[in-house]
């Protein structure tokens, strides 16, 4: 009994207004699709964030549609859950996988918080923010209690746990019954695997690079999706990696090496077979930021599919330093008290992080924090 897991796919995503990354999302999943045929599981889970959005753009919904007719007629279910991309905060809310059901795909919801095919249970609940704790741990013991009844059980869940996401997590590992055979995580996109309980725990990780900081843990530990075998007392897990058409390549330019630098950049451009997205940073000495960005875009518009430059000039270094040491002023401190006026912390916690981010020339982080903030706080 073997079958497949992935999750975190965001579907629609359109990276830096990109039409070619929203596509570049869209391929990885055809390929995935292809990739599961061929190693003929007996069912998927998709543990959440199929789609970006909860009201996902039509192409999106048609490759899902695809995706699952492919699957279909090789004769292989999919079990999902939303996750909180794809959900709107609010009670009975209904995710775009509804749409889906004649295909094939199982959606596990409140109201179905379990299936069972082939003597597995597989059980879970869509994606419960902070604030709903509670519940998310009633819902976990009353899935422990059904689970009992069958040999082989796997939960689904698309959230953060403590011990991987310390910062954000919603789910402490204590929390989380220990009976089940295999949890099939979604939400952090880094792959995950650890032992808990009797099983298996796995976060697969997101299918693309959805944001610029998951390329470190790509190139260590790639990407794609996970073939569980359920045949034996402990799960076997084996990663499925997927190869990724288009590079990104993020460097720091030392600038008084900057045309080496440049000529070096080409040269590698110049040997991949799809256009790179470019992420640069150019520090050290002193430089007019307007001539270095003409220079940049001189080399690489033609031959990327987007440069996205950060200057750090000795200069600004420098005033850097000098505020921190004189602690004449302090913006953070400043900024915390206008935004505690809002009486709200995660008000504070939202311009702190875009401070964060945005100082650092960090534009597309600061970006995703407030769709994130705004798809949690005011998508109805
Ligand atoms: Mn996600």
């Amino acid at each position: 009994m073997k079958f497949a897991h992935l999750a975190d796919t965001h579907l629609g995503y359109r990276q830096y207004g990109l039409f070619d990354r929203e596509t570049d999302f869209y391929n990885v999943f055809n390929n995935i699709i292809d990739k599961i045929i061929e190693e003929r599981p007996d069912f998927v889970i998709h543990s959440g964030d199929l789609f970006e959005f909860s009201r996902p753009p039509t192409t999106a919904l048609l490759k899902v549609q695809q995706g699952l007719l492919a699957l279909k007629e090789a004769d292989i279910p999919v079990f999902a859950i939303a996750g909180n991309h794809d959900i709107i905060m609010r009670k009975n809310a209904i995710p775009p996988h509804v749409l889906f059901r004649e295909l094939g795909l199982k959606v596990i919801s409140p109201n179905n918080p379990y299936f069972i095919k082939d003597d597995i249970f597989i059980g879970g609940t869509p994606h419960v923010s902070k604030h709903q704790s509670t519940y998310l741990s009633e819902t976990l013991k009353e899935l422990d209690q059904i689970s009992k009844k069958y040999d082989k059980r796997v939960l689904v869940l698309h959230q953060g746990i403590d011990k991987y996401l310390p910062f954000e997590y919603e789910l402490e590992l204590a929390d989380i019954p220990e009976s089940f055979h295999y949890y099939a995580m979604g939400h952090i996109h880094t792959r995950i695997t650890d032992d808990f309980g009797e099983g298996k725990l796995v976060y697969p990780g997101s299918t693309e690079i959805w944001k610029s900081d998951e390329l470190a843990s790509y190139k260590a530990k790639g990407k794609g999706f996970y073939m569980v075998d359920m045949g034996g007392d402990e799960p076997e897990i084996e990663p499925i990696n997927m190869e990724m058409g288009r590079e990104f390549i993020r460097e720091n330019i030392y600038y008084p090496e900057i045309q080496i630098e440049i000529e070096k950049l080409k040269n590698y451009i110049s040997t991949l077979k799809q256009k790179p997205l470019l992420n640069l940073t150019v520090e050290g000495g002193n430089f007019n930021r307007s001539e270095v960005f003409e220079e940049l875009n001189n080399a690489f518009s033609d031959i990327c599919l987007s440069i996205r430059p950060n200057f750090k000039s000795q200069s600004l270094q420098e005033a850097e330093e000098m505020l921190k040491d004189a602690g004449a002023i302090n913006p953070r401190k400043l900024l915390v008290e206008r935004l505690n006026e809002f009486e709200d912390p995660k008000i504070t916690e939202l311009g702190l992080s875009l401070l964060n981010e945005m100082s650092e020339g960090k534009t597309d982080n600061a970006e995703e924090i407030t769709k994130k903030f705004y798809g949690e706080y005011y998508d109805h």
